[in-house]
């Protein structure tokens, strides 16, 4: 398996997982998606629906709308808590973050072929010491990321079906965003599309050291 570094904190690991894993992934997000329809968020102020449909799993899920960002307990629609998070996307936290407490929230994003998701940076969370983990299903995406700046330099790359990329250290709060997805490049889902999974830590990890609740 190959390593692609483009920034530090960032890592690329192309085809981390098999058709199997792949399958199986999907499977636990289709009964994700049974008891939590997606959704389609709004932008916060301008009320514009986006392209992208999501839903979530774990803890707490991220939902937009004309309020603005947020995480929470409950789906926005059916108000009911959001599915446990699968031992199989817990796993994958446990061998790829290199961080001592677990995931809260799984973002499922699904994408059409005519999707997008704009630059921005994710900044909704209270820890950015952990990283997030994301795992691409279906149909490959052109990718963007840049720098710290919504004005720095970007540099696109494809994300195919199986790829992770984890966003650790200094790319942690850089811009990124979705420009494309190629239809017709993956056969892993019925028909086309692409499948995004952002697993996150939100809320502060306590650690050794720190003092607790009760001090
Ligand atoms: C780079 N999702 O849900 S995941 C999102 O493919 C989101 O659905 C995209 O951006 C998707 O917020 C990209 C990869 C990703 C996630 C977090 C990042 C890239 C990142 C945080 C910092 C830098
Ligand atoms: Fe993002």
């Amino acid at each position: 398996m190959s390593k692609v570094v483009l920034a530090e904190g960032f890592r690329l690991l192309p085809g981390f997982l098999d058709i199997r894993q792949q399958k199986k992934l999907l499977t636990d997000i289709r009964h994700v998606a049974a008891a939590a329809p997606l959704f389609r968020p709004l932008m916060p102020k301008s009320g514009k629906a986006f392209s992208v449909r999501m839903t979530n799993c774990g803890p707490l899920g991220w939902v937009s709308d004309k309020s603005g960002y947020r995480y929470q307990a409950s789906h926005p629609v059916t108000g009911q808590s959001w599915p446990a998070l699968p031992d199989t996307i817990r796993e994958i936290w446990e061998k790829l973050s290199e961080f001592p407490a677990p995931p809260e929230a799984c973002l499922i994003n699904f994408y059409d072929e005519k999707s997008r998701l704009g630059l921005h940076k994710d900044e909704d969370e209270e820890e950015f010491s952990a990283p997030v983990l994301s795992i691409s299903l279906g149909d490959a995406c052109l990718f963007r990321i840049g720098g710290l700046k919504r004005s720095d330099p970007t540099c696109s790359f494809r994300l195919s079906s199986g790829d992770i990329v984890i966003l650790g250290g200094g790319s942690r709060l850089c811009y990124h965003g979705v420009d494309r997805i190629y239809g017709g490049t993956s056969s892993l889902l019925k028909g086309n599309g692409r499948v995004n999974l952002t697993i996150r830590r939100v809320t502060p990890a306590l650690t050794k050291n720190e003092p607790g609740p009760e001090s």
